[in-house]
């Protein structure tokens, strides 16, 4: 599939102010998930039996990935779709709330959407570090809530990413410097639960 590509934000840079302000989503954007697809390119050059997969299918299973290779794929591989993943689970628009089947499966596994809520941005803020805060679907179709350190993905422990929240401070330092527990009450204001949903009825099929 050669050299992998950062896909253009699927909105404007300003579309999620106040919440995210568009300075941070174009140095995030253009400057920091640019990075991770250029450095996995770079650790890629010398591999071109894996230069044909995916980067889902390389984090899928990084036990299969070469020594020399598996942090960087690990790293920036995970950095290229984690932040993949955050562009199209944000929009602006909001705040919504999940509808349908997912809001469903949501009740069953948090008993309602605002215990849900509670314990993503207990994960989100609590969370020591760089990293994410992730709603996932386990191995047996339960929705869970995760983190994650640096750029580790859930898919690479056998889990769907659905929902994903960057707690790295590049991700609100600019408008929210210290104040990570702002800007994650703030980005409920950002989730497109259509993206949530739709990938959620792909995962759960
Ligand atoms: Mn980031």
């Amino acid at each position: 599939m050669g050299k992998h590509e950062l896909p253009p934000l699927p909105y404007a840079y300003d579309a999620l102010e106040p919440h995210i302000d568009e300075q941070t989503m174009r140095i995030h954007h253009d400057k920091h998930h640019q990075g991770y697809v250029n450095n996995l390119n770079v650790a890629l050059e010398s591999h071109p039996d894996l230069q044909a997969k995916s980067v889902e299918d390389l984090l899928k299973d990084l036990a299969s990935v070469p020594d020399a290779v598996r942090t960087a794929v690990r790293n920036h591989g995970g950095g290229h779709l984690n932040h993949m993943i955050f562009w199209k689970n944000m929009g602006p628009g909001g705040p919504g709330e999940p509808k349908g089947k997912l809001s469903e499966a949501v009740d069953t596994a948090f008993g309602s959407f605002n215990n849900f809520k509670e314990e993503f941005s207990k994960a989100a803020k609590g969370h020591f570090g760089s990293g994410w805060a992730w709603l996932c679907l386990d191995s047996v179709g339960k929705l869970v809530v995760r983190s994650t350190a640096n750029q580790d993905t859930p898919l690479s422990e056998g889990m769907v990413p659905l929902l994903a929240l960057d707690v790295w401070e590049h991700a609100y330092y600019l408008k929210y410097q210290n104040r990570r527990a702002d800007f994650v009450d703030a980005w409920w204001n950002v989730v497109n639960w259509d993206d949530v949903a739709s990938r959620f009825e792909a995962a759960a099929k």
